[in-house]
């Protein structure tokens, strides 16, 4: 039977009105979508689906089954789905690694005066790390202590024989897991090429060594290269407060030169945020015939000066073509991840030009403009005045711009927490983790990752996250998924009335702060940890990451990067549940080893559910579960730690 498809509308693909309407535009202009393009691909290979397909070298590309389940070198379906599962962990940490890297290089050329526009920002963050990494600050002028920091996060990258550092910061009965385990990573770049040198043709075969190596490699994301991004990028830019803002496509104006900045480094993102302040810049916007200038993001960059400036969000992953679709960007600024390569396709419709800046990051059809720290400033400027020169082409009877926003608040680091919790002066978890204690909240779930076209826009996104507010539990928010919540509204304190549980709502009212924390971008989710073992040091809580009840979901995860992100939760203790399921289910041993595998090794494991009301469920189920281990299911009185205890806790 042959059923005629009805061709895609745009409330059958998004849930928020703007992208409903753009898409809708699209379909009617022809404008192409990664929408349109995911309906054309039709059903997708299952070999690759499943893990089963091998192109490693060139004696194959090999696809493995039951009728024929060899490849050409004898590699059965274990190893191949390992190899290439391994490989997507190592690429996802490569990429933000490389993008602390580069914010550990700038940091030093800051500090040395060859970025003359940037400067130590945050002197508390700067103190804290230094701290944190045994840098002497006694007597040192900041600059002096950020070059010895800087010096010292270099060598977390370079090391080749010493352990990796960072992951000291993790509470030290995790420290041990990963001990017994042999996971403790090396030098981050050496545990990345090791990766790769495992899964090359004719090395590493065994199924359960891969996926050890999976952990390993993933663990120098979480508790390397995206803690290093978020510290280094505090004492840069400064340590994310609570700062209000809006969000989505209506944030674009009829009347204003409209830029847009894509990506993930914050280095350019920052000066273009001072830049579209400059006097200079508002002047020629107006003298071009606007009312003034507004620069708005996509993606991960949106989160970095969102929650550090307010600058308003325009959209996340799925939207950053429809964001050209309203027709009125001058300019898409890209750097690096997550930039889609049909980006100038959609562009080439309208007046709007798309310039890549990262010599990392070149797309067909866009322009370049190589941007270097030395002269930042002045190139944002420059930016800023191409985007103001191509107001002129813009075509009125192209433009609509979706009147939909939604008022948020964002910001929400270890540090604001504490403070917003515990006051200037005492603050501290302890009132978080009094409220998990006497059950008012019922635990945390991390919330992250990306949107993919296999699900509708935000759906699965937003539906578990109202189910686990309305069941107490605290929800923590990163990326795009965090992006989702603030066009549904849910980062509003006044979420917290409408949506949250009787004790949630409470704790919410008590302080003035939404249901919904959000905590960054992605290399961000290094926070969801700190505030993990933040909870433990507090004690009451048990004595490890995977005692407090917290849980991790990613609904529409896409990206390698979200596959290093659930590995490395899953390595620190915290369970995952997947929206889409990785590329193993060629095998049966892989998909054990990362489950019930993982559970023996890390008290943790990742779990599947393609409906957000099955997610939320057991969602609700782990964290009633590790309640219940704790004694806290019967409403049990704090039990207090004593010094003893708190000695042995290490942090
Ligand atoms: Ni994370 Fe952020 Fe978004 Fe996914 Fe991409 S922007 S780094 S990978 S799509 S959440
Ligand atoms: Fe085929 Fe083995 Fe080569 Fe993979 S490594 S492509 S399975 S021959």
């Amino acid at each position: 039977m042959t059923k005629t498809k009805a061709p895609a509308r745009g409330c059958d693909l998004a849930c928020d009105a703007a992208s409903r309407a753009m898409l809708d535009k699209a379909a009617q202009g022809g404008d192409p979508t990664a929408f349109a393009r995911f309906a054309a691909q039709g059903a997708q290979c299952s070999f690759g689906a499943s893990g089963l397909c091998c192109r490693i070298c060139h004696m194959g590309p090999c696809r493995v089954s039951a009728k024929n389940p060899l490849g050409v070198c004898g590699a059965d379906a274990a190893t191949i789905v390992a190899r290439n599962f391994l490989r997507e962990a190592a690429a996802g940490t490569a990429a933000h690694s490389d993008h602390a890297r580069h914010l550990a290089l700038l940091l030093k050329k800051a500090a040395q005066g060859l970025a003359p526009d940037y400067a130590v920002r945050d002197q508390d963050a700067l103190r804290r790390a230094a701290g944190a990494f045994g840098v002497e600050t006694a007597g040192r002028e900041p600059n002096e202590i950020a070059l010895a920091l800087a010096d010292r996060l270099l060598d977390e990258f370079t090391s080749q024989e010493e352990p990796l550092a960072t992951p000291r910061l993790a509470p030290k009965a995790r420290q041990n897991v990963w001990t017994a385990a042999g996971v403790w990573p090396r030098g981050i770049d050496r545990t990345v090429v090791e990766s790769l040198h495992r899964t090359n043709m004719g090395v590493d075969h065994e199924a359960a060594g891969l996926v050890s190596q999976a952990f390993r490699v993933a663990l120098a994301d979480g508790w390397g290269g995206s803690r290093i991004a978020a510290m280094v990028g505090d004492i840069l830019f400064g340590t994310p407060m609570p700062v209000k803002s809006r969000s989505n496509l209506g944030v674009l104006r009829a009347d204003t030169v409209n830029v847009l900045v894509h990506g993930h480094e914050p280095a350019l993102s920052e000066m273009l945020a001072a830049a579209a302040r400059d006097p200079l810049i508002v002047d020629r916007a107006k003298a071009a015939g606007a009312c003034g200038l507004t620069l708005a993001g996509i993606c991960c960059t949106a989160n970095e000066i969102l929650m550090r400036h307010g600058i308003p969000v325009a959209g996340n992953f799925l939207q950053q073509e429809l964001a050209v679709i309203t027709g009125a960007v001058e300019v898409l600024i890209t750097d690096v991840q997550c930039v889609m390569p049909g980006l100038p396709l959609v562009a080439a419709g309208y007046h709007t030009k798309v310039v890549s800046t990262s010599d990392l990051a070149r797309t067909k059809g866009a322009s370049h403009r190589s941007f270097d720290v030395a002269g930042a400033y002045a190139q944002a400027k420059d930016l800023l005045l191409l985007a103001i020169e191509n107001f002129a082409n813009r075509d009125p009877d192209k433009v609509s711009i979706p009147d939909v926003t939604a008022p948020l608040v964002a910001g929400f680091s270890v540090e604001a927490i504490k403070y917003m919790l515990g006051g200037r002066f005492r603050g501290s978890f302890r009132p978080l983790s009094d409220a998990i204690i006497s059950g008012r909240i019922k635990g945390l779930a991390g919330i992250v990752g990306c949107n993919n076209p296999k699900s509708k826009l935000d759906a699965h996104i937003n539906a578990v996250t109202l189910e686990l507010i309305k069941n107490d539990v605290l929800v923590l928010k990163t990326g795009c998924a965090a992006l989702a919540s603030a066009k549904a509204g849910m980062l509003a304190p006044e979420a917290a009335l409408e949506h949250a549980g009787a004790g949630l709502r409470e704790v919410c009212e008590a302080v003035g702060m939404p249901p919904v924390l959000h905590m960054g971008s992605c290399v961000d989710n290094a926070r969801l940890l700190e505030a993990a073992a933040e909870l433990v040091a507090e004690g009451g809580l048990g004595a490890d990451l995977c005692d407090p009840p917290i849980v991790g979901l990613a609904p529409e995860w896409m990206s390698e990067k979200a596959v290093a992100i659930g590995c490395y939760f899953v390595a620190s203790g915290v369970d995952v549940i997947l929206g889409n399921p990785f590329h193993v289910s060629g095998s049966q041993e892989v998909s054990e080893l990362l489950g019930e595998g993982a559970r023996a090794v890390f008290g943790a494991g990742f779990h599947y559910r393609a409906d957000p009301a099955g997610a939320a469920r057991l969602a609700l189920e782990i964290i009633e579960a590790k309640r219940a281990r704790l004694n806290l299911d019967r409403k049990a009185e704090r039990k207090l730690f004593d010094m003893k205890d708190r000695r042995s806790l290490n942090v």
